[in-house]
Parts: C-alpha cells; sequence; structure tokens
C-alpha cells in the first residue's frame, strides 16, 4: 500500500485579488505534491478561502454587496487563478461551506464540554487587516507589529480558549519533534516571542460583528475567524462528519506550508487546539519567506501587487512557476525584479531547455529523417553523462525531502546544460560529414534520452513543456514515470519525432525592461489615482443604494455624553468634544462651530457613530463622529428623545 502524503497550504483571505506572493505558497505546494504522487505516494493537497470576519464584512460594504455575495465572486477569481497556474489540488475548502461551519460549532462545543472554554471579558488591542489581537508591549510604536497599521482597543465579552494550559506540552512537543517548526530559525522565533513571555489565554469569539460562524450555544458570539480558518485542515477531511474515511486516512498532516507571518498560528495556537481535541499534530509545518518588491512585502494593501494574469498571459504559466520554484531561495525571503525573471526565463528556460530540444530535434530531421536512432558503442564520455542521468531521480528525492525546489531544479538544469555541452563535445555536424553514423547515432540517441530524463524530472515543477517536449519526440507521456529514469534508455529507437513551435523564445532583455519598467510605472499611477479618489469619498460614503439590515448593523451608533467642548484653534469649523460612551471616554472633533457654542453643549447626550476608523482633523484624532440632522441652512446635532443611559445602542 502507497504511503499517504497530506499537504496544505493557508487557506487564502477571501478579501481582494491575489499576487504572485500569494502564488508562491500554492505553486510550491503543488510542485510538492505532484513530485510525491510521482514518487508514489497517495497525496492529499488542500488549498481553499478564508472567507468569514470583521475584514471581509468591511469589503463588502465597500463594494455594496453582501458578504456572501462579495466572497462568491473573490472565490471564483481565486478558483480561476489555481486553474491558470495549473494547480492540481485534491480539494478546495470555503469556510463557508455548510459542513465545516457545522464542524466548527461542534468543535467549540467539544472545548466548552471539556472544560477548555470560559467566558471573561476582553480588552485588547485589535488589527482588523489581520485579524489579530495583540496586548500593549507587543505593539510597535503603537502600531500592529505584523502590518505596521493602526490598532482599535476593543472591549467585548468574550469566550477563551485555555492556551496557557498547553504551553508545556507544546514545548515537549517542539524538543521531541525538531523538525515541527521549520526551518530551524523560526522555531527559535517562536520560542523566544510567544512561548517564553508566557502564553496567554486566546479570545476566541467575537461580538462587535456578525460575519463568522455563531456559537450554537450562545448565538450572539461567532468564532473568532483564526481558530474557524485553522479548523479548516481537519474539516474539510470529513473530522466529527458522517463521512470520515479520509479524516481516518489523512490525519494528521505531514506539512502545512505557510508563509512566515503565520507561523505562530500554525505552532502555538493550532496544535494547542488539537491537544484539546485529543487528535494527533501535523509534523511540519513549514514557514517560508516573502517575495518582496523593492524591499517591502508584496501586499494587496500597499499597491506594489505584482499581477500572475499579467505575467502568465506575457510569459506562459511554465515560465511563471519556474520563476517562483527557482529564483526564490527556499526559506529565505526573495525579491522579484523585472529583470531577474526575465534573465531566468533566458538562461534557462530558453538557452538550456529550449535551445536544447530545438537543437537536438533539428539534428535528429537533417540526420535520421527524424527518426531516433537506435545507440551502438558507448564511450566514456557517454557513460559519463549516463552515470549523471541516473543519478539525478536520487538527487531530486533527496532535495525535494527537505523540500528545496530550486535545489532539485537546478539538478535538473545541470543535465540539460550537460546535454548542450555534450553536443559541442561531440559535434554531430563533423560525424556526419565523416560518415561516422554508427558514433552519429549513439550521440542521438543519448541526446534524446538525456532530454527524456530531464523532461520526467521537470514535470512536477512546470507542466506544460515536458508534455510537449514527450509529444515532439513521441515519447507516451503516460509511460514517463520517476521508475522510468532509474535506469538509462527509456527512450524507444526508431520513434518518429515531429517539429514543435519554439518552447521559449528568447527575449530581448533591454527591451522587455523597458517595457515592463513603464507598464509598472502606468500601473503605479493608476494606483495613486484610485487612492486619491478613495480619499476625497472615504469609505463610509460609498455609493449604496439599497443595503441589507446586516449591513445596517456593522454600523455602530451608541448614546454618548458630552462632558467638555472646546473650540479647535484656528479652525473656524471645528469643535473638539470628550464624549462618554458606556465606559469609555472619546475625542471627538466636530464641524458644527458655526451653530453651537461649547458651553451650549456640556451635558447633552448625542448620538455617536462609534466603529467609524479614526482620522486626524487638525492633528486631532477624532474617534467617532456625531450624528447631525443637515440641511442647506442648518446643522443640529441628533440626540434620544428622552435621557437615556450612555452607551446605549441606537438602531
Ligand atoms: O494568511 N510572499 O491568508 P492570506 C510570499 N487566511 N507569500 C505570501 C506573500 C508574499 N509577498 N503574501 C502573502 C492568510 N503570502 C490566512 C491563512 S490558514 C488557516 C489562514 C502568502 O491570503 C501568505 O504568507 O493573507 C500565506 O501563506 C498565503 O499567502 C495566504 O495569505
Amino acid at each position: 500500500m502507497s504511503k499517504k502524503y497530506y499537504i496544505t497550504t493557508p487557506i487564502y483571505y477571501a478579501s481582494g485579488d491575489l499576487h504572485i506572493g500569494h502564488c508562491y505558497t500554492t505553486v510550491i505546494c503543488d510542485a510538492i505534491s505532484r513530485f510525491k504522487r510521482m514518487n508514489g505516494y497517495d497525496v492529499f493537497y488542500l488549498t481553499g478561502t478564508d472567507e468569514h470576519g470583521q475584514k471581509v464584512e468591511q469589503k463588502a460594504i465597500q463594494a455594496g454587496k453582501t458578504p456572501k455575495q462579495y466572497v462568491d465572486d473573490v472565490v471564483s477569481k481565486i478558483k480561476d487563478l489555481w486553474k491558470l497556474l495549473d494547480i492540481q489540488y485534491d480539494k478546495f475548502i470555503r469556510t463557508t461551506d455548510d459542513y465545516h461551519e457545522k464542524t466548527v460549532q461542534k468543535i467549540m462545543e467539544k472545548l466548552l464540554a471539556n472544560g477548555d472554554l470560559y467566558k471573561d471579558a476582553y480588552e485588547g488591542w485589535y488589527c482588523t487587516p489581520c485579524e489579530s489581537f495583540w496586548t500593549e508591549s507587543q505593539l510597535k510604536d503603537g502600531k500592529c507589529p505584523d502590518c505596521g497599521r493602526e490598532v482599535k482597543l476593543m472591549k467585548e465579552e468574550s469566550y477563551f480558549f485555555r492556551l496557557s494550559k498547553y504551553q508545556d506540552r507544546l514545548v515537549k512537543y517542539y524538543e521531541e519533534n525538531p523538525e515541527f517548526i521549520s526551518p530551524k530559525s523560526r522555531m527559535n522565533e517562536m520560542i523566544n516571542n510567544f512561548i517564553k513571555p508566557g502564553l496567554k489565554d486566546l479570545c476566541v469569539s467575537r461580538t462587535s460583528f456578525k460575519w463568522g460562524i455563531p456559537l450554537t450555544f450562545d448565538d450572539k458570539h461567532v468564532v473568532y475567524v483564526w481558530v474557524d480558518a485553522l479548523s479548516n485542515y481537519i474539516t474539510a477531511l470529513g473530522y466529527l462528519q458522517d463521512n470520515d474515511e479520509n479524516f481516518k486516512k489523512y490525519w494528521p498532516a505531514d506539512l502545512h506550508m505557510v508563509g512566515k507571518e503565520i507561523v505562530r498560528f500554525h505552532t502555538i495556537i493550532w496544535p494547542a487546539l488539537l491537544m484539546a481535541l485529543d487528535l494527533p499534530l501535523p509534523k511540519q509545518v513549514y514557514g517560508h519567506g516573502w517575495l518582496l518588491l523593492g524591499g517591502d512585502k508584496m501586499s494587496k494593501s500597499k499597491t506594489n501587487v505584482v499581477d500572475p494574469h499579467f505575467l502568465v498571459d506575457r510569459y506562459g504559466i511554465d515560465a511563471m512557476r519556474y520563476y517562483l520554484l527557482r529564483e526564490i531561495p527556499f526559506g529565505s525571503d526573495g525579491t522579484y525584479t523585472n529583470e531577474m525573471l526575465i534573465k531566468r526565463i533566458n538562461m534557462d528556460l530558453a538557452n538550456i531547455y529550449g535551445n536544447l530540444v530545438h537543437r537536438t530535434l533539428a539534428m535528429l530531421e537533417k540526420y535520421y529523417g527524424g527518426v531516433i536512432p537506435a545507440p551502438g558503442a558507448s564511450t566514456e564520455l557517454d557513460e559519463e553523462c549516463k552515470a549523471m542521468c541516473e543519478k539525478l531521480l536520487d538527487k531530486c528525492i533527496e532535495d525535494m525531502d527537505k523540500l528545496d525546489a530550486p535545489r532539485a531544479l537546478s539538478n535538473i538544469m545541470d543535465v540539460l546544460a550537460r546535454a548542450n555541452k555534450y553536443i559541442e563535445e561531440t559535434s554531430p555536424w563533423t560525424l556526419d560529414k565523416n560518415g561516422d553514423r554508427e558514433r552519429l547515432g549513439t550521440v542521438m540517441y543519448n541526446l534524446c534520452e538525456m532530454i527524456r530524463v530531464a523532461n520526467v524530472m521537470l514535470q512536477p515543477y512546470i507542466t506544460e513543456s515536458p508534455k510537449k517536449v514527450f509529444e515532439a519526440f513521441g515519447t507516451p507521456a503516460d509511460k514517463q514515470t520517476f521508475e522510468s529514469v532509474v535506469k538509462f534508455g527509456g527512450t524507444i529507437p526508431n520513434t518518429q519525432t515531429t517539429k514543435m513551435a519554439p518552447l521559449f523564445g528568447r527575449i530581448d532583455e533591454a527591451k522587455e525592461i523597458e517595457f515592463l519598467n513603464k507598464y509598472s510605472e502606468d500601473l503605479a499611477k493608476k494606483a495613486e489615482k484610485k487612492e486619491e479618489k478613495k480619499m476625497e469619498q472615504p469609505e463610509n460614503t460609498v455609493n449604496i443604494n439599497e443595503i441589507t439590515i446586516d449591513q445596517f448593523m456593522t454600523i455602530k451608533l451608541k448614546v454618548g455624553e458630552i462632558l467638555t467642548a472646546e473650540k479647535v484653534e484656528n479652525a473656524d469649523k471645528l469643535l473638539k468634544f470628550s464624549v462618554k460612551v458606556g465606559e469609555e471616554t472619546r475625542t471627538i472633533v466636530s464641524g458644527i462651530a458655526k451653530y453651537y457654542t461649547p458651553e451650549e453643549l456640556i451635558g447633552q447626550q448625542v448620538v455617536v457613530v462609534a466603529n467609524l476608523k479614526p482620522a486626524k482633523l487638525r492633528g486631532i484624532e477624532s474617534q467617532g463622529m456625531l450624528l447631525c440632522a443637515c440641511n442647506d441652512e442648518d446643522i443640529v446635532l441628533v440626540a434620544p428623545i428622552k435621557r437615556v443611559k450612555d452607551g446605549s445602542e441606537v438602531r
């Protein structure tokens, strides 16, 4: 029976378009999966989308859609992208899938029943884009330490998971399984930054928004997105469902491949949750590096995104896959540059691979009418090339055991480069001129076989060209297995070859770079314009003709009492207030100075938009907005018609 191999990518946030940094994780996992399949493993490759949470809810509102409509659209684009990149996954999970939602509810019930959940009040700093809580000391200059964006102080009733209880068991697991957190440097990071300062219990439910999985035992609460998302790795296999065959067969995961910024969720929270559920732990979490652009992480929000559709359209799937797999040193960050992309295509794919294939086909045509000749006696040189080919499979297995695709590809390219050198060394045109048919036949046969061996080994990484090459050489594609390259000589003599279109045309580097730089500049300008427009039209004034009740409920209106009021210096229209909203006191700046004196407002009750993104007005951070009735002549503050407790919700 073949050995199983369960590999996962993170599930992608369904909150916008993906860039080639995202494609990196999926392409690596695809190459590993294809390699393992060819190496005889029974592989299950899972990917999917992370669709709940406040970030998605807000994006949906901005787009004037319901959250479900919004994620449906994004997910369909993500699936198209994986198709474009020829990603061969076994399952695509969506966290809005019914079976997933029900199972997450059961997981939460189980945690409650085991005493791993308790209810308390939560106060902490929350980064909405990262969906992460931080303590005061973890913040960097008062901002999110992961993405550098603003954080919000949140206070709400929540359920907590007893994460602290699992600290010692986690450390023991790390010690006993040194490969669990890879590469090793990431393990030290986890221990020093998170474990040593002491794990705190984790807030795992939220009441401040609705777009999530409700708790069955307290439906005011939705499950914290990271618990919802991490559970995908077992819900996708049928955990706690009627058909749990895949769960029994594939769990625990052999590899969770993740970007380095989410290693902590996968190596602390996830194993602790699994311990609480009494389940075996994954064998390895690999934190790969980032694809950088101009020194920064590529990111949707930084508008420095490199569009995979454009690149695939211009250079082809194989060029993109090859670039991602070959160029970025595995485990470390790598910088995307147009120059390196073009260089890689020219150096490896056009000069080494494409050139070899075309020269060989052309010589076969010229000397043998396109038919592959049978080999004769071998020379020392031939034996050296054969030995190199026969070692290739083992080398690649060794590399891929370390998940080192760049190295495996470099070893395959070495064989192709060796074949190019073999042509120079044997000089088939001289053999032809001298009428040395036997030696010419041997040389041509060996060239075809070297191409075949390298082509077999290229199949997990690039998916189109090997097929085309097999076809041109008349090689039956279904027989090009790893076993077929153990011994040199799998090419069948007397096979008719056919002409093929150039695999990879050589690109004029200078011209192409000029074109790409101009293209990037235009894109950046467009993005800048879009950003400017957004500033002119703040997010909350996006034109929505009709909103649903769910969308309305995302706007938090609360009653507040004005404690102090004063004029803002050098600003005729502005008044600065401190407003008591429940237990907190907020600073709010409002443009109503022409309509009220500060004194008449002290002690008044008003309606505050409480979840408005803070904005700076004349250097003062305004933490909310006061509702007013407005017309051409007047602006009048809106207030409850009788006094109520401040902090009361308005809906
Ligand atoms: O983190 N270079 O989703 P996501 C390399 N939903 N990899 C990059 C990258 C870059 N510039 N930018 C993103 C999430 N990635 C969560 C996961 S799993 C239970 C929940 C990688 O859409 C990133 O590191 O932000 C991650 O591995 C993947 O893209 C998805 O990121």
